[in-house]
């Protein structure tokens, strides 16, 4: 079947945090760009299917069908996709490295650039704190709480006997944890230093939803953003030039320019 819309042609394309299976997921959008462009390199860089959100309930509507057909159908035609794993993926990271014909299952990927870089591919949860204990400590989590209500307890006891006011432990500690959570800042500048110490002269990750191009300590910070927000791609055409389309803006142009004819 031939499209009756021009292709838009690049080099490769990068995506991450889609979230298929999730209802905040632009399943409708991406298809829409999908349809409009080609690559030599499909880069699908983490959080492309919710299992975190599948495993609770069930949601998989026809629009998240049709991206996952849509990229089966690019991968048939020649594009090589490889689909890097995240954290809200990370059942499939049981089973990487995976090489099915065009497709191919792993963790981060060592891409050289069509002007010669060297780029680390990742999604780059494995450098945010967070998340990195956070799923454990979200089990864990609950059985702390029920400890630290009986130890609030006995410690306002004491605090009352000795005329203290009430105070809360849980609140303490949740307020303490609260100025760990790393901000964009520390997560960007561990990957910086990770990129540096491993000889990469850049990075492209996802990630924290924050689509932006820059550099950093002389390294390119690339983040493709998501498809549940920002709904961003990042791009590279066959002279080497980077570039994040805001797919967002660009459909809402579209809808406006029909309204208006
Ligand atoms: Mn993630």
């Amino acid at each position: 079947m031939k499209h009756n819309v021009s292709m838009i042609k690049y080099k490769s394309i990068f995506l991450s945090d889609i979230h298929l299976g999730s209802k905040g997921c632009q399943a409708k959008s991406l298809y829409n760009f999908l349809k409009k462009h080609e690559c030599e390199n499909l880069f699908l860089v983490g959080d492309i299917i919710d299992c975190w959100r599948l495993k609770s309930k069930l949601y998989w509507p026809q629009e998240h069908v049709d991206v996952i057909r849509n990229i089966l159908s690019m991968s048939k035609n020649g594009t090589k996709v490889k689909y890097i794993t995240g954290n809200h993926d990370d059942l499939l990271r049981l089973y990487q490295p995976l090489n099915l014909g065009n497709i191919e299952l792993i963790e981060e990927y060592e891409y050289v650039s069509v002007k010669g870089k060297k780029l680390l591919i990742i999604h780059g949860d494995q450098f945010d704190i967070v998340t990195r204990y956070g799923r454990h400590l979200s089990i864990l989590g609950d059985k702390i709480y029920t400890v630290l209500l009986s130890l609030n307890k006995i410690l306002n006891y004491f605090r009352a006997r000795l005329g203290y006011g009430h105070w809360s432990l849980s609140k303490y500690l949740k307020d303490k944890a609260k100025q760990l959570v790393n901000k964009a800042s520390d997560y960007e500048e561990s990957l910086v230093k990770e990129c540096k110490s491993r000889g990469f002269d850049g990075i492209v990750c996802g990630h924290i939803h924050k689509a932006e191009i820059k550099l950093i300590d002389g390294i390119d910070y690339f983040n493709t953003g998501d498809w549940v927000e920002s709904v961003t791609a990042l791009v590279e055409d066959h002279n080497g030039q980077f570039k994040l389309i805001d797919w967002a803006a660009i459909e809402n142009q579209e809808i406006k320019l029909l309204r208006a004819s």
